[in-house]
């Protein structure tokens, strides 16, 4: 037998997971979309089974029946029925569906479409009250039925809505190994997106198959092509709403500290994953945790939810040690100067931390040794010994950045304690050849030593109820609960919580006094010890899991240690800790089409934004908008400049800007008397659902998807102010005059009302533009009121104030300096450093120093790589030079003069490689 498939083809998913469950004997082959596989077919047609017998099997679902008929699974009638259900019911929507998300961009509407067979599947699972479709066991109907729905159900940017039992169903099949292997093998890890060359070649779905599915049972009106239809009713409600004008119970709007958790509220904690203070950040750290918690964080509290945001800089281990002792400064001192450079980057980007603070703090040893000492006494720790290198010479264990050998696998001469870098190896340091201490180049020899674990196995179940509970009841991302699922299916094993380091909290058992906690132990109890150094009164967060919902933001990296690793900590420490209920993780944000790297200087760091000229808004509407929200994505300038100038510039800030204009140049600046037509109330009707379907999203934490939303009430905005020609009417009769003033009136709201959506996204720019209408405080309790309706705001008579244009044209010249600019150099042939691309773990090797500069501005102009080349020996043996000094606690003078020299070599070789010498231009600002 022989199985032909595509890659991207959705229908070849299917029958490569009924083929991976069964395991039937079968060869596989793949061959492309226009393969004729069947000769008397007209259409190419995949998949396709070559039987023994020579006859082709061509259905999708026929061929998988036949995989499990063969493999002695018969089919029952029900099975039947759902396959039936699935080619004539859920296919048509699906096509539409996948038509839209993939090729149209039109990824938000999805949930619209497949409503219908989604919402009839939800209740059937309900109903029948069993974990696979047709009873206690997976069948080929669970296996269809699943694979069908897999790439939309899968890409956590389709907010496809409450369906618990879909959702319950979906995980139950697809920790059936085979299938997501199936999975991986059609969408190649891409997504959607890997779907793209297959949809291409589809005709285009017959729009009306979506129209089946709308969502509400009322008939709606048919529009014109492509338009969204509304009922009477709708249209009724739409403009019973828009009179109601503003609530009479604002949103308070200053927040006053500290904030506590509150009896019959909302009561949100957010928190973003805490920054590596060693390193600063780049852009696919800002997009992927304090950006995104703030966007949430501001539209929470137009929510009106109790909610409070902290984050601060994560600052003990190895790498700030490193960075010590490279720049010649103490760790604390390192951590003081970059706590700073952190604070001011985040305030540029306008990043509303309720507090940002920072983990080396008295409450982070008292919390820690306290969540130890549980641990300890109801026995989740356990005691180990280790083999691990010593330097006699330093008299301390190596850790694995401390230690640097030949590579045992690839005999790569600089390979580090716990990974080579050429072969990219995972090693353990005791088998390095010929080790050196990376601080005085002594041989370290072989000691064992006693190390504290916790014990993950036996947490294991608690964790699990656990889970079952957080991820079925809170929004979690699709990958955050792949990765979980995935650390558990391999079972867990004790994790290693001490360090021999000197940067740490101390653990303060007496037989361990010489250690320190481990990282990854240590750095997510920074979120409690944090918010205690906000308030004294942080428990009434951080232990009060009934109150209080916990919102982790973070790239999809550092998921096992929020959702595995640190919930066993505080469930073994059983102090009724609030564990997450929401894990928010993105995925990777590329830059051009490489990675960001530090050491490569390529890509644009937190620092360098402002030097660009471009608005931190602007930033910040950029980043969002190609938020690596459910698959990667990437930052392109050529892209930032075409969405500033078509979105921004030409879409939403023209529309604001003429509706505002209209006022001041036809009606004196005062908003002119409505009355409203059909026309103006189908406007209402369809602006009040765009602002749905952002509240929709928002609330699932849907952040570019949400976006998408504004953007459309713009357009819808032009679109009318272009039909309607106010310009025209102005200079006609009564009626004429009339119609242009309601024109205006109708569009000067919805700019106000945009003005409220845009806060969380671009801060200044939304205030700019309520400055510019003048428009009352309480406008931005739009989203309170029911839930969130388009009311008029700005009533007849309102005097806006003056208006002026919102944004400014990215020129191509002015890109393309950019880009050059930021572009860095050619990539050398080094062997990659990128282990986690997104967290903001150094990427640097500890043999290489740093360069200077915190701040680096990366020109193409006057590199020379020879000359970087031997300066980079050079700064590394004078590294060498004054660690040992060091180490060997030589005269002080001795000491700054060879530092010195260090410093000036670090000076040329910044030069030679074409940055800046200077270091951080920190003076002058204000610390947060
Ligand atoms: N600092 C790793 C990172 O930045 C780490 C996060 C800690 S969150 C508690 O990716
Ligand atoms: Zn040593």
């Amino acid at each position: 037998m022989e199985l032909f498939v595509s890659e991207g083809n959705p229908h070849c998913l299917k029958v490569l997971a009924a083929l991976e469950v069964t395991g039937v004997q079968c060869s596989v082959q793949y061959v492309n979309h226009e393969e004729r596989v069947v000769p008397f077919l007209s259409r190419p047609t995949l998949p396709a089974l070559l039987l023994p017998t020579g006859l082709h099997l061509f259905s999708s679902n026929a061929i998988c029946r036949y995989l499990f008929e063969v493999s002695g699974q018969e089919c029952s009638e029900f099975c039947n029925q759902w396959l039936e259900w699935e080619a004539t019911d859920l296919q048509p929507a699906l096509l539409q569906a996948l038509y839209m998300a993939v090729l149209q961009g039109k990824g938000s509407e999805v949930s619209t479409v497949l409503q219908g067979p989604l919402k009839f599947l939800d209740q059937s699972l309900s109903k029948g009250g069993m974990p696979y479709l047709t009873g206690e066991a997976v069948s080929v109907a669970d296996v269809v039925l699943w694979a069908a729905l897999y790439p939309v159900l899968s890409d956590s940017s389709q907010a496809l809505g409450e369906h618990k039992s879909v959702n319950g169903w979906f995980d139950r099949v697809a920790s059936i190994h085979s299938c997501l292997s199936a999975a991986q093998k059609v969408l190649q890890g891409k997504g959607l997106q890997g779907m793209k060359s297959y949809m291409q070649r589809q005709p285009a779905p017959q729009s009306s198959q979506g129209r089946n599915t709308q969502p509400c049972n009322c008939n709606p009106i048919e529009g014109e092509e492509g338009e969204r239809a509304f009922s009477e009713e709708e249209l009724e409600a739409a403009i019973l709403n828009w009179s109601k004008g503003l609530s009479t119970s604002p949103l308070a709007t200053d927040r006053q500290h500290p904030i506590l958790p509150q009896e019959g509220k909302r009561n949100i904690l957010v928190t973003s994953a805490l920054p590596y203070v060693n390193n600063v950040p780049h852009l696919g750290n800002i997009i992927g945790c304090v950006l995104s918690a703030d966007v949430f964080s501001r539209y929470g509290r137009l929510r009106g939810w109790n909610l409070l945001f902290v984050c601060g800089t994560d600052e003990y281990g190895t790498a700030t040690e490193n960075k010590a002792r490279e720049e010649g400064l103490t760790p604390q001192l390192i951590c003081d100067k970059y706590h700073a450079v952190h604070s001011s980057i985040y305030k540029w980007f306008q990043i509303d931390f309720d507090f940002f603070g920072r983990t080396t703090t008295e409450k982070q040893t008292e919390i820690a040794q306290d969540i130890f000492w549980r641990l300890h006494k109801n026995g989740f720790l356990v005691e180990d010994t280790v083999e691990q290198l010593r330097c006699e010479q330093c008299q301390r264990f190596l850790a694995d950045r401390f230690v640097e050998g030949i590579c045992p696998h690839c005999k790569y001469p600089e390979a580090r304690g716990d990974q080579c870098d050429k072969c990219g190896r995972l090693i353990n340091a005791v088998e390095l050849r010929e080790p050196q201490c990376k601080v005085c180049r002594q041989t370290p020899v072989i000691r064992s030593s006693k190390h504290l674990f916790l014990d993950l196995p036996k947490l294991e179940t608690q964790l699990e109820q656990w889970l079952e509970k957080s991820t079925s009841t809170g929004d979690w991302t699709t990958n955050a609960k792949q990765i979980t699922r995935s650390w558990l299916r391999d079972g867990l094993k004790p994790r290693c919580i001490t360090r021999d380091l000197l940067w740490g909290t101390p653990v303060p058992h007496p037989d361990f006094k010489e250690k320190v906690f481990y990282v990854w132990f240590d750095a997510p109890i920074g979120y409690l010890s944090i918010t205690a150094n906000y308030t004294d009164e942080w428990e009434k967060w951080w232990k009060n899991p009934h109150q209080v919902e916990l919102y982790n933001f973070m790239a999809k990296d550092n998921v096992p240690f929020h959702s595995v690793v640190f919930p066993c900590s505080l469930l073994g420490a059983q102090d009724n800790y609030t564990l997450v209920s929401h894990l928010v993780a993105t995925e990777y944000l590329n830059y051009e089409d490489t990675k960001f790297s530090k050491s490569r200087g390529v890509g644009v760091f937190g620092d360098m934004a402002k030097d660009t000229g471009i608005p931190a808004d602007v930033w910040r509407f950029y980043l969002l908008y190609v938020r690596p929200e459910g698959q990667d994505s990437a930052f392109s300038w050529a892209d930032m400049a075409l969405k500033n100038n078509s979105e921004l510039l030409n879409n939403l800030g023209n529309f604001i800007n003429r509706a505002g204009m209209f006022v001041t140049k036809f009606f004196e600046g005062y908003v002119p008397v409505m009355e409203l037509q059909q026309e103006d109330k189908k406007l209402l009707a369809l602006v009040g659902w765009e602002l749905q379907q952002y509240i929709q999203l928002m609330d699932k934490v849907k952040i570019r998807d949400a976006l998408k939303h504004i953007l459309n009430i713009s357009r819808h905005g032009n679109q009318y102010i272009q039909v309607n020609e106010p310009w025209k009417n102005i200079k006609g009769g009564d009626t004429e005059r009339q119609r242009a003033g309601t024109v205006t009136g109708v569009s000067v709201n919805i700019a106000c009302l945009l003005s409220v959506m845009l806060m969380p996204y671009m801060p200044e720019v939304s205030q700019t533009i309520r400055n510019q209408l003048n428009a009352p405080q309480s406008c931005v309790s739009t989203m309170l009121q029911d839930n969130g309706t388009f009311v008029c705001s700005l009533c007849a008579g309102h005097r806006i104030g003056t208006v002026s244009p919102l944004f400014q044209k990215l020129e191509a010249d002015q890109i393309e300096a950019l880009k050059k600019r930021f572009g860095g150099q050619q990539p050398e042939d080094e062997p990659s450093k990128e282990k986690t691309p997104q967290s903001t773990a150094s990427t640097q090797p500890a043999a290489v120093p740093a360069p200077a500069a915190a701040v680096e501005v990366v020109t193409v102009n006057g590199v020379d790589p020879e000359k970087a080349k031997q300066l980079t020996q050079a700064v590394a043996e004078q590294g060498d030079k004054v660690r040992a000094l060091k180490a060997q606690n030589a005269e002080k003078t001795v000491i700054t003069a060879e530092v010195a020299k260090l410093l000036d070599l670090k000076k040329q070789l910044a030069l030679a490689e074409g940055k800046s010498p200077e270091p951080a231009p920190q003076k002058g600002k204000k610390k947060k």
